[in-house]
């Protein structure tokens, strides 16, 4: 036993070292169009909040700027007196069966005023001119997502040019450098706007300062600066841009700040123009090699946790063709590239590290990156799904920390969302609705169709909740154990007994999704929708379990489980499937985006495989019926539908879906496509895969639970179960080879193997441990900061 799991060690270790670039790089052969209809195929860069694109332009480039917190709007009170006096009369008219009524009396006097929210908005420009815009030899744009730095190389009249850029985390600067292998062949102007709201002033020939204000006085203020370092040459500042002319390298040092003050700690409301004057000084101070070195250190300490290989071993032809061919050749040939599925993997883990840093605001529909004043749904936090769907990869793939902006962001929700509650249903705790923005919107948004849906909160609070299953970690449990609370104190006042003496939640929505009343009406609002019920039911239960692991609240925990008990779980329909609705309605679009009652199967797991097989299988039926009338076509859709499928363990449909998310919903630089540019699809897409190779819900860690034939053979390293266990695997001919647990606590775990096969061993430091077995399963307790070998037959 112990060669072969020396041998299988031996290949992890491989996995571990050699950041191979089918899987870790986006490559080009030519530069990539940057009009503003391309806008969305450039490579990203971001620090969790400084965006950049890069295009790879050779005679120009167009370097688009976001800074996370530079919205449109301000904080303001923007709930509906008249709410409250409406809520029993929808009510009414909900449990009479009228729910046209219902819905113009909501419309009416239930949106919040005012109900639209404004738009997250891009920062500036920056532009580039290089001298010559002529053909070159051996041009390659690439981004390293091992390094986090695009690198452009091209080759013009014998001399070799080098573009590299990349945001640094550490130092909270934008960089970009442009070099060539023989002196004094740099020369480049540099240039720095915004369509609106901002004005370009150059106070010396070596800067270049964007200074802008929103919505005259009432919005934020703002300012991106740029730095230039040149190497040999001259500078010169023209009323439009600052020539380099023959320099041998110039350095661009890009620092940006707005006076947007709260939920995180980076947004303290300083003076912009301070805090880019202290971040440009210590930048320059410190120089560009030692940024650069610092940034992929800092990068590399994230993104190096996890390894992946799925195979058949790749070809090598995954490594000579680029990225924007080897995504056609999925959609147009369906062709099958693996070395694309893992890379697709590991890019949703980059744009995590790239989009939410501790400290910063969580990322949005679009990550930090938007190009429009007025972007797709405002570029906003929808809490119907998408927000939720950008944190599902941070705990299994090992970026624990990537969670935090979302979990100070519901923070921030807490006393606007309180008054909401009070103000318009006179209850305590707090809620948030569908859509939210940086200045607390809890009110109702868009439409009663979307925003009457009162579960925005109860949903994200979960977070808080999975962060403690994956590390553990009582002191964070404790801290957010009363926003837990609060979001389920909502509920225990707003829920209302149905003519069966059952809790339900009402009015409100299965998200956008609208049922067939008998009558042929089509109906909207309703009471009772799954989906809250099963929100409900988990953070209840959630909230019952972390006040008895901190001893407290022993009431409240009485009177949550007392009320979860009334509260209708999810019931099976006619067509088999789990009801979307309290009643058994037809839709007029059975083949909605949106999947709401199966969120019990993911990201929840009241429906399990072994727990509840006949919601299982009422789940499976209901996929089926979401697909077979056209369902999964918007990306983060389609990614959802992966995870429903890995949690069913049906590794082959789950694959079916990733290869479908590749072919339909991804653009050439791999972000996701709603369409537009979505970026939820890339983190659900990037959690399926990660689900279908290591699950740990439901009491079990379950090892390569749904994994499809279309990858007999592989390796990951550094996925993150439950219970705090780094786990890798390599598997081969569909069956485990060996695996390791590294757990930084001790417990006892449930280790179940991949279907038709049996553990045969567990040892650490080469001997054996005993273990009690149950079926299948190893019932083994772990030691913490010990390494685990699990053999297989
Ligand atoms: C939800 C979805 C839409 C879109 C929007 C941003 O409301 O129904 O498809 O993704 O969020």
């Amino acid at each position: 036993m112990r060669l072969r799991v020396l041998a299988a060690l031996a290949a992890l270790l491989g996995a571990g070292t050699a950041h191979a670039s089918a899987e870790s790089k986006l490559w080009y052969k030519r530069p990539i169009p940057s009009g503003p209809a391309q806008w969305d195929q450039g490579l990203p860069l971001g620090n969790g909040r400084l965006g950049a694109m890069v295009y790879g332009g050779v005679g120009r480039e167009k370097i688009p700027l976001n800074e996370d917190s530079l919205w449109m709007g301000w904080a303001r009170d923007r709930n509906n007196p008249e709410f409250l006096k409406a809520l029993p009369e929808v009510r009414r008219l909900l449990f009479a069966g009228d729910p046209t009524a219902a819905y113009r009396v909501a419309e009416k006097n239930m949106l919040g005023v005012p109900h639209r929210l404004q738009s997250y908005q891009p920062l500036g420009d920056l532009r580039l001119s290089f001298d010559g815009d002529g053909a070159t030899d051996d041009y390659r744009l690439e981004l390293d997502l091992d390094t986090a730095v695009a690198t452009l190389r091209y080759t013009r009249g014998g001399v070799t040019f080098t573009r590299e850029v990349f945001a640094s985390f550490p130092d909270q600067v934008i960089v970009v450098r442009q070099t060539a292998d023989k002196p004094g062949q740099v020369s480049m102007g540099v240039w720095i706007d915004r369509p609106q709201d901002a004005v370009t002033q150059i106070p010396s020939a070596d800067r270049l300062d964007l200074i802008g204000q929103l919505a005259c006085d009432k919005g934020l203020g703002f300012r991106a600066s740029v730095k230039i370092v040149n190497e040999g040459g001259t500078v010169e500042a023209f009323p439009e841009r600052v020539q380099v002319d023959k320099a041998n390298t110039v350095t661009l040092f890009v620092a940006a700040a707005t006076t947007f003050k709260g939920i995180a700690a980076r947004y303290t409301g300083e003076d912009p123009r301070a805090v880019v004057e202290r971040q440009l000084a210590a930048a320059a101070a410190k120089g560009f090699e030692k940024i650069r070195a610092d940034h992929v250190a800092d990068h590399q300490a994230l993104f190096r946790r996890v390894d992946i290989r799925l195979g058949p071993t790749r070809t090598t032809e995954a490594e000579t063709l680029p990225t924007d061919e080897r995504v056609d050749r999925v959609k147009t040939k369906g062709e099958r590239d693996h070395a694309l599925d893992a890379l697709y993997f590991q890019f949703g883990r980059y744009l995590l590290i790239a989009s939410s840093r501790p400290g910063d605001l969580p990322a949005n529909l679009q990550g930090v990156w938007n190009d429009k004043m007025q972007a797709p749904w405002n570029s906003d936090y929808h809490l119907n799904i998408n927000l939720q769907m950008n944190y599902w990869p941070a705990e299994v793939t090992n970026l624990a920390e990537m969670h935090e902006p979302l979990f100070d962001f519901l923070e921030s929700l807490r006393e606007p969302g309180r008054q909401t509650a009070k103000v318009q249903y006179g209850a305590r705790g707090f809620v948030a609705h569908h859509i939210t923005d940086t200045f607390g919107f809890t009110a109702v948004g868009d439409h009663p169709r979307a925003g009457l849906w009162p579960s925005g909160a109860a949903w994200t609070a979960q977070h808080l909740w999975e962060h403690y299953q994956f590390g553990r970690d009582k002191a964070f449990l404790a801290k957010a154990y009363p926003t837990m609370k609060e979001a389920a104190e909502f509920f225990l006042d707003y829920l209302v007994p149905d003519a069966q003496g059952r809790l339900v939640s009402g009015p409100s929505v299965s998200p956008e999704n609208r049922y067939k009343l008998p009558n042929g009406n089509v109906g909207v609002l309703c009471m009772g929708p799954t989906m809250d019920h099963e929100i409900v039911h988990a953070l209840f239960d959630q909230c019952a379990r972390a006040s008895q692991i901190l001893g407290i609240d022993g009431d409240l925990r009485k009177k949550l489980l007392e009320a979860k008990a009334k509260v209708p779980m999810p019931a099976v329909g006619k067509y088999g499937q789990i009801q979307e609705w309290a009643e058994d309605y037809d839709e007029p679009d059975p083949g909605h985006r949106h999947i709401s009652q199966l969120f019990a199967l993911y990201p929840s797991d009241l429906v399990t495989m072994r727990g509840t097989p006949a919601l299982a299988k009422a789940a499976r039926a209901t996929i089926e019926r979401r697909l077979a009338n056209g369902g999964g076509h918007t990306g983060w859709s389609r990614a959802w539908i992966i995870n429903f499928w890995a949690r069913l363990e049906d590794g082959d449909k789950a694959y079916e879906n990733v290869q479908a998310l590749l072919a339909k919903s991804t653009l050439p630089n791999l972000w996701d496509l709603h369409p537009p540019f979505q970026i939820d699809g890339n983190f659900g897409g990037t959690a399926g895969i990660a689900e279908m190779l290591l699950q740990s819900h439901g009491g079990d860690i379950a090892l390569l639970p749904a994994l499809p034939a279309a990858w007999p053979e592989g390796t990951f390293r550094g996925l993150r179960a439950r219970g705090g266990v780094e786990v890798d695997v390599s598997w081969s001919g569909g069956k485990a080879t060996a695996a390791a647990l590294r757990p930084s606590i001790g417990e006892t775990h449930r280790l179940r193997p991949p279907r038709g096969q049996q553990i045969e061993a567990i040892a650490t430091g080469g001997k054996r441990i005993p273990y009690r077995t149950d079926g299948d399963v190893a019932v083994v307790a772990l030691a913490a900061g010990k390494t685990y070998e699990v053999t297989f037959r």
